[in-house]
Formats: C-alpha cells, structure tokens, sequence
C-alpha cells in the first residue's frame, strides 16, 4: 500500500460525511450501513480493488458487488471519491431525487461501477457467485492473461439471513469459488433491532460446513481488516470475513442503534458526529488532501489495465473474448439453415423437445451459451452434446448442474448476464418460476440477457397434478416489464422464439414450453422469423370471417381444429398464434388492428387465467382455466377442463347468434 495507513481514517470518514450528508439532504436513505463499512471499503479499495475509473467497463476489472443495497451511498461515495465519471457530487447532493443516477438503491443501467442492482437481500450476493462462476469460465477459455479477476462482495446480516444465501453459498462452496469474497457487515443490527430478536445461527459455521473458509476481523481496524484479507486471499477456498463493526459508527449518540439503520441522523447528532470524527468541511465538500488521497488511489488501477492491453494486443485470442464481453452474436447463420430445412419436414415434438433440438444448432454456434438446469436437466432438456459439465475440474464446461436451487441458479445467471462475456440459460419447472420470481424481475430491471427454459407450462404435464401444473404463471410473467415471455405453438416457434431470445441483448425472456408433443403447425416458408411480430394469422379464414381464434403454445393446435370446425358451418375462422405479448404490442398500430379487427367475434384460447385477455378480446370469449388443475392425464384433463372442439363451438357459435 502507497498511503500512509494514518491517511486511512480521514478518507474513511470522507466516505461517512458524503453519505450522512446525502441522507439527510434527501430526507431518505440509510447511513448506518456506509458508515459502519467506511473502514472496510476504504481498506478494499486502497489495497486490494483492481478497477480504473477512467474505464469502469474494462474487462479484466474485479467485480464490486454492493449487495447491502440500502447502503446505496457507500458505493456512490466510492465511485465519486476515486474519480469515475460519475457520480458527480451533484449527483450526490441529488441522492433519491428524479433524474440522479444516485438513485435509492444501486442500478446498474444508472452507474458504471456498479455491477448489479441490489437492494432485495441476498440477491446481490448470489449474483456474485454467478460473476465468479462467469470469471472462472472465461479464464479456463481464455487464460490468465486475459481473464484474472476477484469478486468482492459487501453483504449485511439481512443478505446472509435470507434463504438464498444457502443456495449461494452451496453453489460457491461446492464450485470451490476461490477467487470469491464476501465482506460480511457483522454489525449484528437489522431493522427491528439486535439480531439476538431473530436468529442465534452460527453464521460462519454454516459457511465452512458449506466448504468456505472463514475469517473474521476488527472492522474499524485497517490492519486488522488487511490481515483478515491476507488470510482469504491465501486461501483456495471462497472466503467469509466477518467484519465487526459498529452500525452508524462515528455518530457519538447514535451509533449501535437500529436507529442509524435507515433514516436520517437529524441536524443535531450530523454536528455532533461533525465534532466527533473532526470533520470541518461543509456538506458536499471534501477538503482537498482527502479528495487527492483518494484520487491517487483510484489513478494506481491505470497501471493494472494498461498492463493488461498489452497483454490483450499480443493475444490472438482477445477479439475473441471483446466480442463476447461486447455481448455481440457471432457472425454467420448456421443455425438458420437448419432451422429452415424444418419447414420442409413435419416433426411432431413437444416444445421442450423442440427447444433441446435447436440449443443442440445453436451452442455449437455461439460457444458463450451456458446452460443448466435446477435438476431438471432430463425434464427440461436443456443439456446439449456441445455443453460438457461446468465442475471445479473443468470450469470451462458449458453446463451447470445448478441442483434444486431455482432462486439460487436465476439470481447467478443475472450475474453471469451482467459479468459478460456469458449467455446463460437456466430450466425448471414453469411452476417453480415462482421460487426465483425475483430474480427474473431483476433480470428484467437490470437488462440481462437471461433466457429461462420453463417447461411443463400447463394442465399438459398431466398425471403430476395441481401442485405442478400452472395456471396463473404465463400470465402473471407477462405482468413483469422488460421481459419477454414467449409460448411457442410448434418446433417452428421453438425455433424462432429461441432466435429472438438471444437477439435480446438487454432483455431477458422466458419460453414457456410443453411436455407433451405438439404437431407441426408450419411446414411452408413464410418469409421472415413470424415469431417476431409477437403475433400472426397462421390460418386466414376461408368463409366470410365472422371470428379471430387467438392461441398459444399447445391451444394453437386446438384452435386449428376450432376453426376447421367453424368453417365445416360456413363461419370463417382465423387462427391468430400469439407467441409473444410484448413483441406484439411493439408492433404498430396498423398491424394489430389488421389483425385484430373490430368487426369480429375474438376468442381467446390459452390453458391458463383469462385475466388479461380482454386487451385483446374485449367482450369475446376467453377460454381458460381460472382453477387448479387435477392429476389425470393430459387429454383428459384438456377434454375435462372444456379444451375441446365439442366444447368450444357451441360457446363460439351461440354468441354469434
Ligand atoms: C428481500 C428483502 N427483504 C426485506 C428488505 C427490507 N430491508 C432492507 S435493509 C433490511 C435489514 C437488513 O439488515 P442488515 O443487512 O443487517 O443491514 P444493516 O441494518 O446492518 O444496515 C431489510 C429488512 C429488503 N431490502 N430485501
Ligand atoms: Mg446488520
């Protein structure tokens, strides 16, 4: 370390000033947790953090992971303080106001610098598992001169509490994650107060039963906390180091307190904390030889990534490795060909089949795929010939046996998605989506290119029952912003959504797929990928048209049928597959009416809740499933629930009368 060691205390309490300071400006936020980690991050920073401010997105950076996001205003200060960009300290005296990137709790679309969004608990740390499980990957493709990097984490007692952590840390543990780790805010304060009111666990315990190595050190101690670092980096397994540290530190009345955790200090104690660290400087000022400590510091990273261009202008390899960090496809179309030739064919699979047949074209063709399942790799057929097992002995395999932790493998694939480089996709049970719905939510915020491979997407699975059959979940997917949900009808929708899913670089999408086969539906050329409007008339009625029959996924098939049967009466059917919502309403308004039109009955057929289908019904018929299911098989539990032709026509035929 170049700084003076006394150098330390000043800087760290340049960091405890901006955020008390910000706080209270906004009237909002939380300046405990910054405040008590003042010393830690000041420690990691100046010694340990390899990153550049002039070039935050360079590839070879460690990654910082903030995953007590409350505590927003640590990595705002750290950002400002050594010199990136951005935050300017106007965008730090606009903490949690419209239009600052400094916003309530880390975005990573707000801020380079900031790797991942956090907030919800846990998460933030288990994204970084995925981050080093990425690192891992590209330098067992790449090499040490091109991929060398850590992942270092802050995490709070909310994020080690949460039951994601033991996903996390399994996974970590298990993938002997070495170049992982976890700064643990051992302040033992959460909200309600001291964490004796709710948990007594052997934090560190849990973590080396897990295979971890633990550490544990004075938190407001920079030796300390260096020795403690020392350990973890001498160490081959990921590392724990709990930080003791005192919430709210440097605020004389207040600190210890549940009290500091999140709201503002007050004028008062924000004077008597002012008199207690020797603070003069006025808010939003940092006097001059504190701000040029910090400076230097952040100017040393120019040094580690100039190194690393040289290194990167003599290999061969490193074109290579910028298009896959610049989440670029790889040139050329073979996948097309193949995908094509299917239209001469008629291939009667299920769309999980479908979607394992184009993953089994498509990873030979884009090496950055990784894939993987929740141990569900045979029901959700993800594994492909191309992806060899990611394990500890070969971290350049290509599939992930993610075990049954479905939040655990969504929250990584984010990590992976926001690490680069990686295009990872996942499979369960559309029905456990539920289990990592908040994953696939930060997915959407934060514009990952996830892709979950959801199968067993309705009453279809059959004998396996109400527990495992969805009902709600298409639609309820569909309710999250930015993601794009896709239910394809036959292996040509396979296909296509497949396309599109990877073409979304800043959007992650579902495909909801079936277990049980599907007929072909598409067999001629019909110019582009159809699946790219969202929605298109498959079938264009022969009669007079009198009705719109919209379907998706295993309904298409019956809507066919449906409309065969209308027009056997002399009613002309179209049949409109809708593979996608959001693609859809990106259409214009041109499109949608023309094939929607006004002057027709419009009926809905999907095997799940009808809520939502009066957007585009209006007062038509929705045909769905507004219960649980039941344990049967699969026809007949469509027959039993009034997914027939004997049973939709007469409901079609009366309300045109
Ligand atoms: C999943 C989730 N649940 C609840 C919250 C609300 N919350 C924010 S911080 C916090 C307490 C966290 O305690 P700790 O991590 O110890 O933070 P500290 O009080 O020490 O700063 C809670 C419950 C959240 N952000 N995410
Ligand atoms: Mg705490």
């Amino acid at each position: 370390m170049s700084l003076d060691p006394a150098r330390l205390g000043p800087m760290a309490n340049a960091i405890r000033a901006l955020s008390m300071d910000a706080v209270q400006q906004a009237n909002s936020g939380h300046p405990g947790m910054p405040m008590g980690m003042a010393d830690v991050a000041t420690v990691l920073y100046s010694k340990y953090l390899k990153f550049d401010p002039a070039d935050p997105a360079w590839p070879d950076r460690d990654r910082f992971v903030l995953s007590a996001g409350h505590g927003s205003m640590l990595i705002y200060s750290l950002l400002h303080l050594t010199g990136y960009a951005r935050p300017t300290m106007e965008d730090i005296r606009n903490f949690r106001q419209l239009g600052s990137p400094c916003a309530g709790h880390p975005e990573n679309f707000e801020l380079a610098g900031v790797e991942c969004t956090t907030g919800p608990l846990g998460q933030g740390l288990a994204m970084a598992v995925g981050m080093a499980m990425a690192e891992r990957h590209l330098n067992a493709q790449f090499g040490d001169d091109l991929v060398d990097h850590r992942t270092w984490v802050i995490a709070g007692d909310g994020c080690l509490m949460e039951g994601i952590n033991h996903e996390a840390v399994g996974l970590a543990g298990h993938l002997k994650l070495g170049r992982m780790i976890v700064l643990w805010d051992d302040n033992r304060i959460t909200i309600d107060g001291d964490t004796d009111l709710s948990t007594s666990e052997d934090v560190p315990a849990r973590y080396r039963a897990a295979g971890w190595h633990t550490e544990a050190c004075d938190g407001h101690d920079p030796a300390d906390i260096a020795r403690a670092i020392d350990a973890a980096l001498a160490d081959g397994r990921p590392s724990l180091v709990a930080c003791r540290t005192i919430i709210g530190k440097g605020a004389p009345n207040k600190q210890g307190s549940h009290n500091v955790h999140g709201a503002p200090l007050g004028a008062e104690e924000i004077a008597a904390t002012r008199a207690a660290l020797g603070w003069t400087a006025a808010p939003f000022e940092i006097p001059a030889d504190i701000l040029a400590d910090w400076r230097s510091l952040g100017a040393r990273g120019a040094e580690a990534h100039a190194a690393w261009e040289a290194r990167a202008a003599g290999n061969a390899q490193a074109p290579e490795l910028l298009r896959r960090m610049a989440g670029q496809l790889p040139d050329g179309d073979e996948a097309g060909k193949v995908f094509a030739d299917w239209l001469t064919q008629s291939q009667k699979v299920a769309t999980r089949k479908a979607s394992e047949m184009a993953l089994e074209v498509l990873t030979p063709a884009i090496p950055e795929m990784v894939g993987g399942s929740a141990d569900l790799t045979g029901s959700n057929n993800t594994k492909t010939k191309a992806a060899g097992p990611f394990s500890p002995e070969n971290y350049g395999g290509r599939y992930v046996y993610w075990g049954i932790r479905e939040f655990g493998m969504a929250a990584a694939m984010n990590g992976m998605a926001l690490h680069g480089g990686v295009i990872p996709y996942g499979g369960t049970f559309l029905v456990f989506s539920d289990y990592c719905r908040n994953a696939i939510r930060l997915s959407a915020l934060q514009r990952a290119r996830v892709v979950y491979v959801l199968t067993h997407d309705s009453i279809g699975l059959g004998e396996d029952g109400p527990t495992h059959q969805p009902v709600e979940h298409v639609m309820s997917l569909r309710m999250i912003p930015n993601l794009n949900v896709f239910r394809p009808a036959d292996i040509i929708e396979t296909a296509e959504c497949w396309n599109l899913a990877l073409q979304e670089s800043a959007r992650p999408s579902v495909l909801a797929l079936t277990r049980q086969n599907l007929p072909q539906l598409r067999t001629v050329e019909g110019g582009a990928n159809l699946s790219a409007k969202g929605a298109y008339r498959l079938k264009a009625a022969e009669a007079a048209r009198k009705v719109v029959l919209l379907a998706t996924g295993s309904e298409v098939e019956l809507a066919v049928n449906v409309a065969t049967a209308l027009e056997a009466q002399g009613i002309g059917a179209d049949v409109v597959s809708m593979p996608s919502w959001e693609l859809f309403e990106a259409q214009g308004a041109a499109y949608r009416a023309e094939l929607l039109p006004a002057d027709a009955l419009k009926v809905s057929i999907e095997a799940g809740v009808t809520l939502g289908w009066q957007k585009y019904v209006g007062d038509g018929l929705t045909i769905g499933l507004d219960r649980f299911g039941a344990s049967a098989p699969a026809e007949v539990l469509f027959e039993h629930f009034g997914f027939s032709v004997e049973k939709i026509v007469p409901q079609i035929v009366d309300r045109l009368n």
